[in-house]
């Protein structure tokens, strides 16, 4: 199978965990995108979405899919949302998409977060995938000496990108995350710092990956 039909089969293995008649936390990327073509379909059994991304509620207002602020919500039931990477804990890499900070804050408004990716997402050790910075455009350079120091990675301002909050990207390369909590925990303390794209405390409880022999549920 091919990764467009892997995301495809987990974006509608997903619906399984959407709870009827509740809003649903919607994430950002290709594979959710699926997902949202997949929800689609049962639009009128749920109230509604809120989204992580301009992207998300764009594609979501089109198909007819109401989407709420999330400042209107204390709780919902479940996040569905992709990954760069997820190890077999269920942390992630993330903000491949730039969409890390609104995808931590709907990701925190979750009971449950569901992780959706094909197979070649999945690492026994994370940081492969260069590790997304949302950073604060005046502490970019700063940043990038701290990473330097703290974990002799090479962090570079993803050209061209302006997240939806008006800031800057780093991708951070030459990392091996062997305790993603405490490097979260860390740079999340370095200031100019928005989010980082370690996903530890809002780690996934259930993966939906999709393989050539179908979707395997992990967690
Ligand atoms: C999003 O999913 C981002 O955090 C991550 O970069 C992306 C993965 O994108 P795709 O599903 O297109 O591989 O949540």
């Amino acid at each position: 199978m091919t990764q467009d039909e892997l995301k495809a089969l987990v974006g509608q293995a997903a619906l399984a965990y959407v709870v009827p008649g509740s809003i649903v936390g919607v994430g950002t990327g290709s594979t959710v995108n699926c997902f949202i073509d997949a929800l689609a379909t049962m639009k009128d059994q749920i109230r509604g979405a809120v989204s992580s991304s301009v992207k998300s509620t764009e594609r979501m207002q089109a198909l007819g899919i109401p989407v709420f602020d999330a400042n209107t919500i204390e709780s919902i039931p479940v996040y569905i949302d992709g990954a760069d990477e997820i190890d077999h804990s269920g942390c992630m890499i993330k903000g491949g998409g730039a969409a890390l900070t609104r995808e931590k804050i709907v990701a925190d408004l979750a009971e449950r977060f569901v992780c959706i990716a094909d197979e070649s997402k999945l690492v026994p050790v994370m940081g492969r995938f260069p590790l997304p910075v949302e950073v604060i455009p005046m502490a970019a350079a700063q940043v990038a000496r701290r990473f330097a120091a703290s974990y002799r990675g090479t962090a570079t301002v993803r050209e061209g990108v302006v997240t939806d909050n008006g800031n800057l990207i780093l991708d951070v390369r030459g990392l091996q995350i062997t305790d993603p909590l405490a490097m979260e925990t860390e740079v999340n303390q370095w200031p100019g710092v928005v989010t980082v794209g370690i996903f530890g405390r809002h780690k996934a409880q259930v993966c939906l990956l999709g393989t050539s022999q179908g979707v395997k549920t992990l967690g």
